[in-house]
């Protein structure tokens, strides 16, 4: 941190203000304290997962055991055709994993099981899969296919191989019953699936073969594929890497999430520049990555009555709006290992296809209505990125997907026929944010109501349970549902909250007497009109382990948000996981010339699963050869790039200028405005320079991409800023090629696949202290791109890993940012004193240089009034920094390709694999279970 420090006092990269301008009160010091012991994202703490008292390690599971029944014999049961976990042989005979075969012939079923096997790269075999697809999936013939046949065909079979996997990996792990880790997540951002697939199972070439002979490209191919987008935008892709890294780690472990009929919305651009939403009915096609389980389906109660139950804790719920929750699977295989995950979506469904009583009254209309009021519930993914919307509906698809989610937990849990005490031996749920929330409270009632355990001895239970991620520290994006709301769809939850809340309460109230102020602050409840049910607090309470995402977020929960609970709970309630990114898609499968260079450089391909490997090749960036490799690479896919914006959008990019790509939601805090501004003032400097002057500026190409929530007017300015200056700028003749300006509309996984490889610079500028982690910061610059940025969230980690002096670090810092807030408030200087050059670009735009004048006066005024986001303040020691971009790649482009190289190779720690081995280790308990290769 020391050296980024020294970076910073350069007078040319900050101008920051020196502390005798600020008021006294603002801290001195300029570092951010990143390094309390307990947060940093290397410790691989020992194991702390919790275990009930008076269970010792003794009723863990025994590794002596291994591949034997499991300890407690199953009872004799009704005969099934196979269980709720998915195994496909489940024993008949009490034990797990018998010797016994099931049922029919086995000598006949293992032929047929080996008849359907085809070796990784068995070319003809695999060909004959895909036409045995062609002709009886798809009802296709040679003569009748085109490539969305094709795609579908070659997807189908790629599918026989995962579900193999999956089946086999579900056997095992049945038969083992090792501890499971569950990550619940309302957003899983997948992308397309088949090249990831086909990479992970080690069989690209095969696939592109037989592709090439049955007559199609297996490119074409991929591009018929749809991304599974649901999700917003960092927390959804987030879950996605980690599910890639708990198949690759062979993580006994399963994602839970919701099956939206609609992924995040199509973004379109109006004429005006104006953000268009359309749906994106993504299921339109059939998705061949999923297996509905149409027999996996659980009953969702909402609404209805509560009574109690005379002396116990119990209570009765009942009435209201039954429906079902239906379980879709998508297998996730891990990199070189058997082993695939599942991720296991939920859709809801009416109980039954019409209302009976509707339907005995002869109305049939109010019966058919009532079904597709249930359907409405998974229809949709709201489309807010740190952004919190208390809409019921929103709260009734949590609550389906918690509810289902826990229920096919307990049922394979309960198989083991263990006491209930034993629950966190075997299982852990990690929530991703506090939309699971509601969990902890549904775990609560079904132990008390329906498994008649105390209410003590359920919340002893309970608490040893989950685990939280917290995500963000700003407070719009905090949840907390209206009590009222809560009360009329799940009356019985709300009970059990406040009693939660009334007992926490009763410890905080015994530990500061006569604290009434400390009360108010740390109840669950949230006082006033109306009143509210805070859910990161009952998330806390609830959980045994909260974690950040970075570890200066993780030190700001602990010093702001959360400062109250570290006091109660102590500091071991609370750690860091720095976030991460799978190196299978953000490199192999995106950058395949980089993938191919780093293998033949290091000899052998363990860099995938052992990403540490890569700092071995820093010493390769002093090398001419490997640089000019390096650059090759970095040409082609800036050509490729350049290619398909020309097709797309009609506009010429010069792939030798400086690719500054800033790709993210759009959002104040996010700071786009901050980079446009900046692109005004330098399209005004190149307007003014003479021709000689003209010759000595460097060329840059702006790239954005990103959505705004539908009803987020400020973000939807900004697109529009971005689009109008892009028109006039790439269309002025003194301009030429010195400046570009690209929107990309539609940002999703694949077109960040296409961006990331091509990009010089990673533009990473929220204001110090709003972003919590990051992760395009952490794919660009394993890219190789070179980062420009503040000193928040993981950017501050990257910068102290690859140096800093690989990174173009600028703005004030997080404990000045309070002060500087302040002041713009309650003691503002005009504009043109914070920053002229940042008053000269908003003239230019009130001029009505970029569409009339007064369009964009509400996004103006966020500046020139209270600029909560510091955006002037921090303009100037953005353009200083910029400024050494344009000294480093017009004055030294070889130590501009070795500083990219350094980046690239220091990213090891950034991978998933480290993030979610860190969270076995440290939160979950769980230990890889693979299976074995024969
Ligand atoms: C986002 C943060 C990002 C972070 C991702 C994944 C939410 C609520 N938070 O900084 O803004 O990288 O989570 O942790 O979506």
């Amino acid at each position: 941190m020391q050296t980024i420090l020294n970076a910073l006092t350069k007078d040319n990269v900050n101008k920051l203000p020196t502390a005798d301008k600020l008021d006294d009160s603002a801290p001195s010091s300029r570092t951010p304290s990143v390094h309390h012991p307990s947060l940093s994202r290397r410790s691989s703490v020992s194991a702390s997962h919790p275990r009930l008292p008076d269970h010792g390690p003794s009723h863990s599971v025994d590794t002596t055991k291994i591949g034997q029944a499991v300890v407690t014999p199953r009872k004799e049961r009704p005969q099934h055709k196979r269980s709720l976990t998915g195994s496909y042989f489940p024993s008949q005979k009490g034990v797990v994993g018998g010797e016994e075969w099931p049922v029919g012939q086995e000598a006949t079923w293992k032929t047929a099981l080996k008849a359907n096997d085809v070796d990784e790269d068995d070319v003809q075999g695999v060909a004959n899969t895909i036409v045995r697809h062609v002709t009886t999936s798809l009802a296709r013939q040679a003569g009748n296919m085109d490539t969305i046949a094709a795609y579908q065909a070659t997807a189908l079979s790629v599918r026989d191989q995962l579900i193999k996997r999956w089946n086999e990996t579900t056997s095992y792990h049945t038969a083992r019953a090792p501890k499971r880790i569950y990550y619940f997540s309302i957003e899983w951002l997948i992308g397309r699936s088949l090249d990831n697939a086909v990479l992970n199972l080690g069989m690209k070439n095969t696939y592109e073969d037989a592709s090439r002979k049955l007559g199609f490209n297996f490119e074409d191919l991929l591009n018929e594929e749809r991304d599974a987008a649901l999700g917003n935008g960092g927390l959804g892709r987030l879950a996605a890497c980690y599910i890639d890294s708990m198949a690759t780690l062979s993580l006994p472990g399963w994602g839970y999430g919701l099956r939206y009929n609609y992924g995040i919305f199509k973004q379109m651009l109006s004429k005006t520049g104006e953000q268009l939403e359309a749906p994106d009915p993504w299921l339109d096609r059939e998705n061949p990555w999923e297996i509905a389980r149409l027999d996996v389906a659980y009953p969702i109660r909402f609404y209805g009555n509560v009574e109690p139950v005379a002396n116990s804790d119990k209570a009765v719920w009942s009435g209201g709006m039954e429906c079902l929750a239906v379980a879709y699977d998508t297998p996730i295989p891990g990199y070189a290992t058997k082993n695939c995950a599942n991720i296991r979506l939920w859709s809801a469904k009416p109980v039954q296809g019409f209302d009976l009583n509707s339907f005995n009254a002869g109305n049939y209309e109010a019966s058919v209505h009532a079904s597709s009021e249930v359907g409405n519930i998974t229809q949709v993914l709201y489309p807010n990125d740190n952004m919190y919307q208390g809409k019921l509906l929103r709260l009734q698809q949590q609550y389906l997907w918690c509810s289902a989610s826990l229920q096919d937990i307990l049922r394979r849990f309960t198989k083991l026929e263990l006491p209930w005490t034993q629950l966190p031996d075997y299982i852990c749920i990690q929530m991703n944010d506090t939309h699971p929330t509601i969990v902890i409270a549904e775990l609560m009632r079904i132990l008390i109501d329906e498994e008649d355990i105390s209410y003590d001895q359920a919340w002893k239970i309970t608490t040893k349970v989950f685990a939280y991620t917290n995500h963000t520290v700003l407070p719009e994006a905090l949840e907390k549902w209206e009590v009222s709301l809560f009360e009329k769809l799940l009356p019985r939850h709300l009970q059990i909250i406040y009693r939660i809340n009334h007992d926490f309460l009763q410890q905080v109230a015994k530990r500061w007497p006569n604290d009434n102020d400390r009360l108010a602050r740390m109840s669950i409840i949230e006082e006033g009109t109306p009143k509210y049910v805070r859910m990161a607090y009952l998330a806390i309470v609830g959980s045994f382990k909260v974690n950040g995402v970075a570890e200066l977020h993780s030190q700001l929960l602990q010093a702001t948000i959360f400062k109250d609970f570290v006091e109660f709970k102590g500091r071991d309630h609370f750690t860091n996981v720095t976030n991460g990114i799978t190196p299978r898609r953000w490199l192999l499968q995106c950058n395949p010339e980089l993938s191919a260079l780093i293998t033949h450089s290091l000899g052998s391909e363990a860099w995938l699963t052992n990403a540490q490997l890569l700092k071995n090749l820093i010493p390769m960036a002093e090398q001419k050869e490997f640089r000019k490799a390096f650059d090759i690479i970095k040409q082609n896919n800036k050509r490729r790039l350049a290619e398909v914006i020309e097709q797309e959008l009609g506009i010429t990019l010069n792939p030798r200028s400086v690719f500054a790509a800033q790709i993210k939601r759009m959002h104040e805090y996010k700071r786009q405005t901050l980079n446009i501004f900046a692109i005004i003032h330098r399209y005004l400097e190149i307007k003014k320079a003479s021709p000689a002057d003209r010759k000595k500026i460097q060329p840059w190409t702006f790239i954005f991409a990103g959505k705004a929530a539908p009803g987020y007017y400020i973000a939807k300015l900004v697109i529009r800023l971005i689009v109008n200056v892009g028109k006039i700028v790439n269309n002025d003749q003194d301009v030429g090629d010195l400046l570009k300006v690209v929107f990309i509309p539609d940002y999703s996984v694949s077109i960040a696949e296409v961006l990331i490889p091509a990009a010089d610079i990673s533009v990473q500028i929220s204001t110090a202290g709003t972003e919590a982690s990051g992760t395009s910061n952490m794919k660009l610059a394993l890219n190789g791109a070179l980062l420009l940025g503040t000193v928040d969230g993981a950017n501050i980690e990257i910068a102290e890993d690859a140096g800093e002096d690989q990174c173009f670090m600028f703005g004030y810092l997080n404990d000045q940012v309070q002060q500087v807030r302040y002041n713009n408030s309650y003691n503002p200087t005009p504009l043109e004193q914070r920053s002229p050059e940042l008053a000269a670009v908003f003239k230019h735009i009130e001029s009505g240089a970029f569409g009339d004048a007064g369009i964009y006066d509400s996004l103006l005024k966020t500046v020139y009034e209270h600029d909560y986001y510091l955006v002037s303040n921090d303009f100037g020691s953005y353009l200083a920094a910029q400024k050494l971009v344009d000294e480093l790649w017009g004055g030294d482009p070889e130590e501009w390709t070795r500083k990219a190289i350094i980046t690239s190779c220091s990213m090891g720690d950034f991978s998933s694999d480290r993030s979610v081995q860190d969270y076995a280790d440290g939160i979950w308990g769980v230990e890889s279970e693979r299976v074995p290769d024969n």
